[in-house]
């Protein structure tokens, strides 16, 4: 059994992330903004998997927040085996003359800097064992810029570059770092880059066949549950539909 700490399991790809580690047998820390959430997931996982599960509630853009709840773990919890680093959003689809600077730092502080907190809270516990495995949900948004996409872009290959590090630096105990790289995945990811326009989301997943968030969390189940001298340093997953980050073939 291992113990897995999920950022972001209130929704989508770590919702899905949660339940598949679950139903095979782990320990799970889910964490988020949105309590309620989490103690209906908690409530469904023990119901279903009679899995144990710790709820810490907090933002990620905050970082005293984050290395309270980190370092009030205590010895039964801290061991930490795998981390998957799946908190982010993108807020709004703009010309870059036309950016919100409010929207841009929103999108740095969760994607950049929250992951960067969690990671430097957790990482060394990892190095104290010699054991551990960092998952960073990053997207084909690091590996290509699109129309628009400018910020949610540049923070996506910030995840890119930072998944290299982490992996450079921490080779040397160890530590596994895989950076799963998803397409167009169908969760409330747009419903919040749109700020609620349900019908505009919606439409971005009109025409073709999506990934769903289920797709998304077999891969880091399956880079997680690898021999122990196997790692996926970098996995990107598209639709079948989706040749690129801009071109998806719609019927
Ligand atoms: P969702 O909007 O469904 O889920 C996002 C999760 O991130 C929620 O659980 C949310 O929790 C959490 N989150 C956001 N901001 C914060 C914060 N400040 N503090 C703590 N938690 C936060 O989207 P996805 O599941 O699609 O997104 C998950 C990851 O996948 C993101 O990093 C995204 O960039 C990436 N991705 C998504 C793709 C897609 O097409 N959907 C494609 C490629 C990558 P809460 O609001 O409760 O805090
Ligand atoms: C989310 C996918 O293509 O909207 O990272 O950037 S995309």
């Amino acid at each position: 059994m291992k113990t897995i700490f999920i950022t972001g399991a209130t929704s989508g790809i770590g919702k899905s992330c949660a339940r598949i580690f679950a139903e095979n047998g782990n320990r799970l820390i889910i964490t988020g903004r949105r309590i309620e959430r989490l103690k209906e997931l908690k409530t469904e996982l023990n119901n279903k998997y009679n899995t144990e599960v710790l709820v810490l509630n907090f933002d990620i853009r905050n970082n005293k927040e984050v290395d309270k709840a980190i370092s009030n773990l205590g010895n039964k919890w801290n061991n930490i085996d795998v981390l998957i680093n799946n908190a982010g959003l993108a807020v709004g689809l703009n010309k870059f003359q036309d950016g919100v600077i409010d929207d841009w730092e929103r999108m740095i502080d969760t994607n950049i800097k929250g992951l960067l907190y969690i990671t430097r809270a957790i990482s060394p516990l990892m190095v104290d064992r010699k054991s551990g495995h960092i998952i960073n949900i990053g997207s084909v948004a690091g590996k290509e810029t699109y129309q628009y996409g400018n910020v949610y872009c540049a923070t996506k290959h910030a995840v890119d570059s930072i998944s290299k590090a982490m992996r450079i630096d921490m080779v040397e105990f160890g530590i596994k770092v895989t950076q799963i790289a998803p397409g167009a995945v169908e969760t409330e990811f747009s419903n919040v880059r749109f700020k609620g326009d349900d019908a505009k989301a919606d439409s971005i997943y009109n025409g073709f066949e999506p990934l769903r968030p289920e797709d998304i969390a077999d891969a880091a189940f399956y880079c997680a549950n690898l021999p122990k001298h196997v790692n996926i340093n970098d996995m990107l997953i598209m639709p079948t539909a989706q040749a690129s980050a801009g071109l998806i073939h719609k019927i």
